[in-house]
């Protein structure tokens, strides 16, 4: 059983460390493919060259960009505290951006222009959380500490502590004042924030966009700005990388982050390998496991 990490030299390096300390083999180079049962990497190879392969261990949380994976193999997304606090610092970051205008106040720095209004208090600004998952709950908690109304909008409904989680979307639309996305990208996801998703919103309302660029239509954003949207912040975008000239960096309106709300910690990801590797010898359910059915 030896695990492929397939990485920049640096992490790599940390993986071989780590692997050592646990005694566990690690193969840094493709080119003895039978030997390879697991791989590790953010873009897989082909895959078909792998004949022993049985599980193929993605270091980032998301999933969407993998190939569908062959019956035999497991895809595992890595589940790593780092992870999930690095999204929930960046989302309440982005949070406390737009509750407090930033994007108004940014443009008028950039005048030399010193000009304030009043604030408004976090309790009356009604924060919605698209996805209650590991890292929903986190940035709900976060959030709910620093004064603001918390709600969530999942597909299962799953009860979460202190926090009214919505399955009507427009329900759970209608009632939120900033918008946070931390959804999977699925076929269910794709293209959702749409013309009729922001007309859904109070208007003066804000986004926050940390899931996956492809849930977003770009196009349906710059019209919704100005109209129900005052602002927006995005880590991610359609396309990403977002390109030079595109609309959205000249927008005033808009703050743009390049796909940085989160980085996997190498020493957490060759642990989350290792996790993997134990249930994989013991038979017992892989950790971060992507359920094929739901796709994430
Ligand atoms: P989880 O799998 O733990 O949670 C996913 C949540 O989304 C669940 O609450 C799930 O509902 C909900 N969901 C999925 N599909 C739908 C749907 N069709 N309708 C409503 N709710 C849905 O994932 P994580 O919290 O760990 O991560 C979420 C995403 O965040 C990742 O997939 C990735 O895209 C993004 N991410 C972005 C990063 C960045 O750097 N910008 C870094 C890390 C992650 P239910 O509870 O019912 O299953
Ligand atoms: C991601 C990650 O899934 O960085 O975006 O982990």
């Amino acid at each position: 059983m030896t695990l492929l990490l397939i990485s920049l030299p640096e992490r790599a390096a940390v993986w071989s460390r780590v692997f050592a300390e646990a005694g566990e083999p690690i193969l840094l180079d493709d080119s003895d493919p039978e030997a390879v049962t697991e791989i590790a990497c953010w873009t897989p190879p082909d895959l078909a060259r792998f004949p022993n392969l049985r599980a193929v261990i993605c270091v980032g949380a998301g999933t969407d960009h993998m190939p569908p994976m062959p019956d035999r193999v497991v895809l595992s997304r890595t589940l790593a505290p780092g992870i999930e606090a690095m999204v929930r610092d960046w989302t309440v970051m982005a949070v406390l951006a737009m509750h407090r205008d930033l994007p108004l106040y940014l443009e008028r720095a950039s005048r030399g222009e010193w000009a304030g209004h009043g604030a408004a208090l976090a309790r009356t600004r009604r924060v919605g959380i698209m996805g209650m998952g590991r890292i929903g709950r986190l940035v709900a908690q976060g959030l709910s500490s620093l004064g603001f109304p918390v709600a969530g909008w999942s597909r299962s409904g799953d009860p979460v502590d202190g926090v009214e989680v919505f399955t009507d979307l427009g329900a759970f639309l209608a009632r939120t004042d900033i918008v946070v996305c931390l959804l999977p990208l699925t076929d269910q996801t794709r293209g959702m924030m749409d013309d009729a998703f922001f007309a859904a919103l109070p208007k003066g309302a804000r986004l926050v966009h940390a899931g996956r660029g492809a849930q977003l239509d770009m196009d349906a954003l710059r019209r919704a700005l100005g109209v129900t949207l005052d602002f927006a912040m995005l880590d991610v975008t359609n396309p990403e990388p977002l390109p030079p000239g595109h609309w959205a960096w000249a927008d005033p309106r808009v703050i743009v982050t390049p796909h940085i709300a989160a980085v996997t910690d190498a020493v957490e990801g060759a642990e989350h390998a290792l996790a993997v590797l134990r249930a994989l010898r013991n038979g017992a359910p892989v950790p971060g496991a992507v359920d094929r059915a739901r796709g994430y």
